[in-house]
This record gives C-alpha cells, structure tokens and sequence, in this order.
C-alpha cells in the first residue's frame, strides 16, 4: 500500500511543510513563538497570510498525521440542500474569519495549540450537482485522516456531508454516539423522494450502522414539519431529542448532566449545524427556524459538556451569500475552536498531553 500520499487529492497545496507547527502565540513579552500558516504571514497579524482555519499549517503530504491530533478537512458540498444554495462556500467562509481566534481560551482556561496540534488539509473533492461521486469522494478523503487515529474535523457544506464523516469515523472507531445540535432531526427518509440529502444524512447513518442511537442525542429541535413522522422515528430508534423549547428551560449543568447519561462513554461524534442557533444571530444558513439559543446559549451548554471521547466533529450549513457582517460564520469557526478546546482541556485533566 502506497503510505505517503500526497494531498493533492485532498487539496492543493502551495506550501510543503516539514512536520506540524503551530497557529501563531505570543508570550507574556509578547515575543512571538510558533508560526504561521504561510511563509509570509506576519506574527501576530491575524488579519495577513493565506487563510487555513485557525491559521493552521497546510501540509503538502499526509504523513504528517502521524504528529496531528486533529485535521480540518473542508467539504464544500451543497448539491443536498432543500431550501437556499450556497453553503459550498461555508468553508472559506470559515476559515476567513476563524483568523481572528487565538490560540488561549480564557473561559476554558486552555491553549489549544499548547495540547493539541491540527493541521488543515484543504478541502475534499467534489463533483457538483453529483452527490454520490461526492460522498464517495469525502469519504476518501475524510479516511485518509481517521485511518491514522487523527480527529478529522469537516466543515461544510450542507449537512449531507456528516454522512460521509461518519463513514469514514465508524470504519475506524466503529458505531459512535451522536451529539448532534440542530433545529431539524435530519433523518427523514427521503427528501423529493432522493435518499441522499441534507434531511437524511442520520437516517442513512442508523440504517448503516454508524451511530448508537440508544446512546445518540439531538438538540434543538424545532421548526415545522409535513408531519410528525421523522421525530417519531428519531425517538423510536432511541435516539434523545430534546427540542429547543425544553433545552432553553434547562441550565448548561442540567443539560450536561442528562447527556452525559447518554453518550455513556462512548466515541462522540459531534455534527453542528448552525441552524441550531437562532437565525438572529446566525442568519447565514440554509433553512432557519426561529426560537432557538443565542450564541452565549450555544456556548454556556456546550461548555458544561464532556468532550474527552470525541473523535470527529463538523459544522454545517453555513451560507455566507446570506451571512451579515460574518455573523454565522464567526459562530460556526468559534464553535468548532470551543468544542476542541474543550477536548483539549479533558485530555489535560487526563494528563495525556
Ligand atoms: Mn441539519
């Protein structure tokens, strides 16, 4: 088996790097340390230097894994959408605007890059307009990172691309909890009668046998249906649905204490759909539904949570033709900088790193 194997398929990379290196920190003498994502970037200057998502290296081969706790892969696929087009260009969206996080989290009280190292490996191939040879593509690619043991950490792209994430999640760690924050269940059966879309992709994941749904949870959820039948299937599977009207009555210790019941340990793969957040403060996505938490909502539950199995994470649906002042994608990259902080904080408190 060929074992270095260039990123060309993954994304085109300018860039060869040896090894990992960090996004940029600056010290108490404010010295800078660490480095860029680009040759020319300059320091501390988040606002120069090519764009990768928190300013991460680029690698031009994939043996660099081998040192990588996590890899951002984007998928800018939005051939799965029932509403608004456009969420391909979540990606670069996110990745513009994640430039502005820095490395130390003073909530969590945690450096990422002091815990965990992350490289962003471009984006997965995709064949617009054809979502089969697109998922079988992500697939591919999002494997590539999950074979090594890495977290692989998608950003979307409509939410049809969690299929393919949790393929390439279950082939290695086998079925996994699902923390899946949404204002829709995604598992209808079929959406214009297609089975591969952005309202199936759990579905199909149950039928597959990627998810645990006795041990899945799905938050959030609201906005209007044809009718009752998928959220009578999300429940009879086993799956936790907690809508957003009894999610916005429970404190973040509450909520922490009922999912904790139901991951029950096991291997957490977390799908954020930014849709889950109220379209107040995320109006860039694809089907909002109103009533649902703020972003200080969004990350008061998500930081009472316990993140130390998570082996994969996406954030999905942002669509930036209707983002504001880059209101849904700072929420979406701060989202994702959150929830691998808060790994990074568990793996700490394990004495892991
Ligand atoms: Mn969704």
């Amino acid at each position: 088996m060929e074992r270095r194997i260039r990123t060309d398929a993954i994304g085109e990379s300018p860039i060869t790097r040896k090894g990992l290196l960090n996004m940029r920190t600056q010290d108490a003498t404010g010295e800078i340390r660490g480095a860029t994502s680009g040759p020319l970037a300059g320091g501390d200057r988040s606002f120069s230097g090519i764009r990768t998502f928190l300013r991460l290296p680029h690698p031009a081969e994939l043996d660099v894994l081998s040192d990588a706790d996590f890899a951002v892969i984007g998928l800018p696929f939005d051939t799965g959408v029932s509403y608004r087009p456009g969420a391909r260009f979540g990606p670069s969206a996110l990745r513009d605007i994640s430039a502005l996080l820095r490395p130390y989290n003073p909530a969590l009280e945690v450096s990422l890059t002091e815990h965990l190292r992350g490289v962003d490996l471009g984006d997965a191939p995709v064949v617009a307009g054809n979502t089969s040879q697109s998922i079988a593509q992500m697939t591919d690619a999002i494997s590539r990172v999950t074979a090594r043991g890495v977290i692989p950490v998608g950003l979307g792209g409509d939410h049809t691309v969690s299929l393919p994430m949790l393929r390439a999640v279950a082939e290695h760690h086998g079925p996994v909890a699902l923390l899946h924050f949404d204002s829709h269940p995604d598992t209808w059966d079929t959406l214009y009668g297609e089975k591969y879309n952005h309202g199936t992709p759990f579905r199909r994941a149950i039928e597959e046998g990627l998810i645990l749904p006795g041990q899945s949870v799905q938050l959030g959820i609201r906005g209007t249906m044809l009718d009752a039948a998928v959220l009578r299937y999300s429940r009879e599977v086993g799956f936790s649905v907690i809508p957003a009207t009894a999610l916005l009555g429970m404190s973040p210790d509450q909520l922490a204490e009922r999912i904790s019941g139901v991951l029950r340990n096991a291997p957490v793969f977390m799908s954020f759909d930014v849709d889950f957040l109220d379209p107040a403060y995320a109006p860039g996505t694809g089907t909002p539904e109103i009533g649902g938490p703020s972003t200080a909502q969004a990350l008061g539950f998500l930081r009472a949570l316990d993140l130390s199995n998570l082996v994969g994470l996406d954030c999905v649906e942002v669509l930036p033709a209707h983002d504001n002042a880059q209101i849904t994608a700072l929420a979406g990259a701060t989202v994702v900088y959150e929830a691998l902080c808060l790994h990074a904080r568990s793996r700490l408190a394990a004495g892991e790193q």
